[in-house]
């Protein structure tokens, strides 16, 4: 039979265990990028996969943010101070489908 102490410390050990690969790999971050005057700022981002990026409009005129390539996903347009966001798993290039000179890439640091 194993005490109860050891069992507790072997709990401890256990979770610890499993605790430092997690801290390790980091925490998802969060990333914001402005829409302002007909730009994304910053256009050009780089993440890690599994972070977010928040899309916020600061014009007072909807935008939206798509797929370039293929129109795969879309915010659909959202308005002043209105927010979007998305989980980023690989390279993206983007663009407003309603003014098509606004484009944006994100890239996945390996
Ligand atoms: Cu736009």
């Amino acid at each position: 039979m194993i005490s109860l102490k050891t069992k507790r410390l072997l709990q401890f050990v256990f979770v610890l265990g499993i605790g430092i690969p997690a801290i390790a790999q980091g925490t998802p971050k969060k990333y914001k990028v402005e829409i302002r005057k007909m730009k994304f700022i910053p256009a050009n981002i780089s993440v890690k996969k599994g972070d977010t990026i928040v899309w916020i409009n600061k014009d007072f005129y909807p935008h939206d943010v798509t797929d370039e390539k293929n129109r795969a996903w879309s915010s659909k347009q959202f308005g002043q101070n209105e927010t979007w966001s998305k989980v980023i798993t690989k390279d993206e290039d983007y663009f407003c489908d309603l003014h098509k000179t606004m484009k944006g890439t994100i890239r996945v640091n390996k």
